[in-house]
C-alpha cells in the first residue's frame, strides 16, 4: 500500500504546474473546478502548501459576481477543443480580467474541500488561518448559486450545460438532445487523438455542447437570459448535494472561526435545499434521487451513481438510505460488478467503456464511500473502497474503469486518460481513512 501511496504522489507531483494542477496530461491541459478541489484533498496529506495553492488559484479565477468557472485557461495550447476563443468568457461583463475561462461552472466542492483539508491537517491552526483568507470567496460562490441560479426560488439551483453536471455525456442527458435540433458544426476535435473515440462522446453530442454555449453567449453568459432560453435547464442531484454538502461545511468552519456573521443566512439556504431536494428529486417508485428538466418540466427518471451521492451530503433521512442502498445494491453491486457504476446496469443505455454512461469513477466512489460510512454501512462501504483500491492496483490511475470483473483480467480495463490526478489524490486520501 505505501508503494501504491507513492505513485499516487507522484502523479500528483507531476501533474502540479505553476500553482495549479492539470487533470490529466495531454486530454485535458488546463485548470478544472471539481478535479482542482478534489486534488487538493490528495495535496493536503503530504504537500498542505500546495493544497492550498491550488485553492488560492482557483479562487483567483473567481469572477465579479462570485461566480467560479469550470475551466481556466492557463495557457494558450490549442491542443483542447473548445479553448478559450470558443468560449469567450469575456463576453460577461463581470468576467476575471485576469484569466479567460469557460462561462460555466461544475459542482462547487470547494466547501466541503476546505473542510477535508482541516480535518487532514497536522497543524489545525495554521490549516485555519489559512482557510480564513479564502472562505469569503467560497461563500461569494454560494451567494452566486443561490440568488442567481434558483429562478423560482425553490431551494435548488440549476445546470445549463451537461460540462456543469461533472458527468458529462450521462445517458440522461440523451432525453435532452431528443428536445433539440442543433446546426451541424464543423471543427477539429482534440480529446480523440489523444485518446480511443470509442470511449469519448460523439460528434453529434459535441454539436449538441457547442449549440448550448453558442446560446449562452449571444446573451453574454446572462444568467437570466440563460433560465430563460437554455434549452438545457437541470436540476442535478450530484451538482445539488455537493452544493448542499459544502454549504454544511461552510456553516462548521465558520463556527470553528467563530464568525457567525454569515452562518444565519447559510442556514436559511441549507435548510430550505434540504427540503425541496428531498420533496422533488426523490422517486419513490426507483428508490432513489433523479434529476430534474426544468425547461420540460419533466423528471428524468433514471438510476446512475449521482442517484446516491446525496448520502455524502446527508441529505436521506435513515428509512430512504436503507431503500436506496438496496437498490444500489441490487442494481449496481452484484458480485461481477465493481461499485459502483456510473449510469444503471440495467438499463439498454448502459456502456460500461463510454465516458459517463457506465465506467466507475474514483470520484463518486470517493463519495458513495464517505455516505455509506456516515449512515453506518460499513461493510458496503468498506467493499466500495476496496474495490476502488483494487481497480486502481490492476490498472493503473485511469480516469475511469470497466465496471465488470471479467474485463480486469490483464490490467487493460482502465480508460481516458492516464496518470489522472483526481483517481491519485482519492486514492491517497482513502488509503488514510
Ligand atoms: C471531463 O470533462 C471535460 C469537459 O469539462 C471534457 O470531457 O473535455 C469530465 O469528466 C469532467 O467532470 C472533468 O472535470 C473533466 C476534467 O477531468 O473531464
Amino acid at each position: 500500500m505505501k508503494a501504491l501511496q507513492e505513485r499516487a504522489q507522484t502523479v500528483l507531483n507531476n501533474n502540479f504546474k505553476e500553482g495549479f494542477s492539470i487533470p490529466c496530461a495531454k486530454l485535458y491541459p488546463f485548470q478544472w473546478f471539481w478535479d482542482s478541489g478534489l486534488i487538493a484533498i490528495g495535496f493536503a496529506h503530504f504537500d498542505m502548501q500546495k493544497a492550498e495553492q491550488e485553492i488560492e488559484t482557483l479562487l483567483d479565477a473567481q469572477w465579479e459576481n462570485g461566480f467560479i468557472p469550470h475551466i481556466i485557461f492557463h495557457t494558450d495550447t490549442d491542443t483542447y477543443f473548445p479553448g478559450p476563443d470558443f468560449h469567450r468568457s469575456d463576453l460577461h461583463p463581470q468576467s476575471s480580467k485576469k484569466y479567460k475561462s469557460t462561462g460555466m461552472t461544475q459542482p462547487p466542492v470547494t466547501g466541503f474541500v476546505l473542510e477535508e483539508m482541516y480535518r487532514i491537517s497536522k497543524d489545525k491552526v495554521a490549516t485555519l488561518k489559512y482557510i480564513e483568507t479564502v472562505i469569503d470567496k467560497v461563500y461569494d460562490n454560494h451567494n452566486y448559486f443561490f440568488t442567481k441560479r434558483d429562478p423560482q426560488n425553490e431551494g435548488l439551483v440549476y445546470i445549463y450545460h451537461n460540462w456543469e453536471s461533472g458527468t458529462d455525456n450521462s445517458p440522461i442527458w440523451d432525453d435532452i438532445w431528443d428536445t433539440m435540433d442543433p446546426p451541424e458544426y464543423t471543427f477539429e476535435r482534440r480529446d480523440t487523438t489523444h485518446v480511443d473515440a470509442a470511449e469519448r462522446p460523439s460528434k453529434r453530442e459535441y454539436d449538441h455542447y457547442l449549440y448550448i454555449i453558442d446560446i449562452a453567449k449571444e446573451h453574454n453568459y446572462s444568467d437570466e437570459k440563460i433560465a430563460e432560453l437554455s434549452p438545457f435547464l437541470v436540476q442535478d442531484p450530484l451538482f445539488n448535494a455537493i452544493l448542499i454538502k459544502s454549504n454544511q461545511s461552510l456553516i462548521n468552519l465558520y463556527e470553528l472561526l467563530g464568525d457567525y456573521s454569515k452562518v444565519e443566512q447559510l442556514k436559511q439556504w441549507q435548510n430550505k435545499s434540504v427540503k425541496a431536494f428531498n420533496d422533488k428529486l426523490f422517486d419513490e417508485e426507483l428508490g432513489a434521487y433523479i434529476h430534474y428538466d426544468l425547461r420540460n418540466e419533466k423528471p428524468l427518471r433514471y438510476l446512475s451513481s449521482s442517484s446516491f451521492a446525496p448520502l455524502y451530503a446527508n441529505i436521506p433521512s435513515k428509512e430512504r438510505a436503507d431503500v436506496m442502498v438496496k437498490v444500489m445494491m441490487e442494481k449496481f453491486g452484484g458480485d461481477q460488478q465493481y461499485l459502483c457504476a456510473s449510469f444503471d446496469p440495467t438499463s439498454e443505455r448502459f456502456n460500461p467503456k463510454k465516458y459517463w454512461r457506465g465506467p466507475v469513477w474514483i470520484n463518486l466512489n470517493w463519495m458513495l464511500f464517505k455516505g455509506l460510512k456516515q449512515y453506518g454501512f460499513s461493510e458496503i462501504a468498506e467493499r466500495v473502497k476496496q474495490d476502488t483500491i483494487e481497480i486502481i492496483e490492476k490498472n493503473g490511475f485511469y480516469e475511469y474503469f470497466d465496471s465488470r470483473k471479467e474485463m480486469h483480467k490483464d490490467g487493460t480495463a482502465g480508460y481516458g486518460g492516464n496518470d489522472f490526478s483526481w483517481s491519485a489524490a482519492l486514492l491517497i486520501d482513502l488509503l488514510n481513512d
